[in-house]
């Protein structure tokens, strides 16, 4: 009976957005109503709407169209998965300016995981009942290509449940300017040593001009783009990723969203898109924390431009719980997870507590009044918590 009352409670909830959505379009004027109504129909924003949205529109119009499109998508269902992040080394040959956490091999602070305490920390997360291991770390100029390959293998021989989704395309590049071996062939290896899927890390921001200022060595936008397109090609699910908030413009934000909307065009290969908030404490570029108004305003427009990705992914510990529960209903589907251990934005200052449990995760969802769906990796609900 109290999950029949919740379910009803929360299908009026669905249906009164939905009315109040349309309502608004209509009391709008101008060119964001007929963006509005675009949404409405479901119809897809062009590259010139998307960064008006940016410029004209205030954050309450955009995250109500952005909710109507996600509750469309997902009803009332948002997700988060028990993972654990593991940064195995914090080594690092590209010293990008925008990053706090990579340092050369002879700094104090550089660090190398074993493969044993890399082990442990997934045995750990096995035991609380994480299935997903979500790795992630520097490019050291000592480690060769049987590095990479060994920690997926080893990972996967010991718990062979346990969900792999690691390296980023800057690691595959790396691997791939070390071995001689075309993108295609690195995928297949690491495939075969039990990679099951890939973040979206490394995409930082696609605009050459911010790009050469932030990352000036790491892949260009091409490179992530075509290792991506290849993981796709093999049937290896990927994520997106975009730092923001930085030195890029608006219009930057939506040249960097409409090219990864072109490739899911092609392939259908990305699985969830995650806005990342630049943090900037600890290292060359330096600068402020965009504010909340601005993490909210470019995850609802995310939700509005890119309409062929399901998931929109308000990462919790750039934008802290607070942020993070409340863009659950300004367009963003899920939070991430336990997580446990996280090294590179916590470089960076995020103060995000660390430790939360799943009930954490579900209290917060709850907070949100969105239906807790723990997922896996590929967004297969393992289980609903009304
Ligand atoms: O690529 C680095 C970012 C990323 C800073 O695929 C910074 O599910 C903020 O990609 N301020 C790595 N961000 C993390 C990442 C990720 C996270 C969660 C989920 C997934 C996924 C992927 O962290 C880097 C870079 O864009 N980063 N430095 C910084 N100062």
């Amino acid at each position: 009976m109290n999950i029949l009352f919740h379910i009803i409670h929360l299908r009026g909830l669905y249906l009164i957005l939905m009315l109040e959505v349309e309502k608004l379009v209509e009391k709008t004027e101008g060119t964001l109503r007929s963006i509005g109504e675009k949404v409405l129909e479901g119809k897809r924003l062009s590259f010139e709407e998307g960064v008006k949205l940016f410029y004209e529109a205030d954050l309450s119009y955009v995250a109500s169209l952005a909710e109507y499109i996600n509750r469309k998508k997902n009803g009332m269902f948002a997700y988060f998965v028990v993972n654990a992040q593991i940064n195995p080394t914090n080594i690092c040959i590209y010293q990008c300016n925008f990053c706090s956490f990579g340092v050369t091999k002879s700094d104090p602070k550089a660090y190398e995981m074993k493969l044993e305490e890399i082990l442990r920390k997934v045995e750990e997360t096995y035991k609380m009942g994480g299935r997903e291991v979500h790795i992630v770390g520097g490019i050291p100029p000592h480690w060769e290509y049987e590095n990479y390959i060994s920690i997926v293998k080893e990972i996967k021989k010991a718990f062979p449940e346990v969900i792999v989704k690691a390296w980023t395309a800057i690691e595959i590049h790396h691997m791939s300017k070390i071995s001689g071996k075309s993108y295609e062939e690195v995928l297949l290896d690491l495939r075969n040593a039990g990679l099951d899927a890939i973040p979206g890390g490394g995409a930082e921001i696609f605009s050459e001009r911010v790009r050469k200022i932030i990352a000036p060595y790491k892949a260009k936008a091409e490179e992530y783009l075509e290792i991506h397109r290849t993981a796709h090609k093999l049937g290896i699910p990927t994520n997106a990723t975009m730092l923001y908030g930085h030195l890029e413009t608006f219009e930057e934000r939506i040249e960097h969203m409409e090219r990864l909307r072109e490739l899911q065009d092609e392939t259908g290969g990305f699985q969830v898109f995650i806005p990342l908030a630049y943090w900037p404490e600890g290292n060359k570029l330096g600068g402020k924390r965009t504010s909340s108004v601005d993490d909210l305003k470019t995850i609802a427009i995310s939700r509005i431009f890119l309409d062929n990705f399901d998931h929109i992914k308000a990462y919790w510990i750039t934008l802290g719980e607070k942020v993070a529960q409340v863009a659950l209903n300004m367009g963003a589907d899920d939070i991430d997870g336990t997580i446990v251990e996280e090294k590179i934005v916590h470089s960076a200052g995020t103060k995000s507590a660390l430790g939360h449990t799943k009930d954490k995760l579900i209290k917060l969802i709850r907070g949100a009044e969105k239906i807790p769906v723990e997922r896996d990796t590929f967004y297969r609900p393992i289980a609903i918590y009304p």
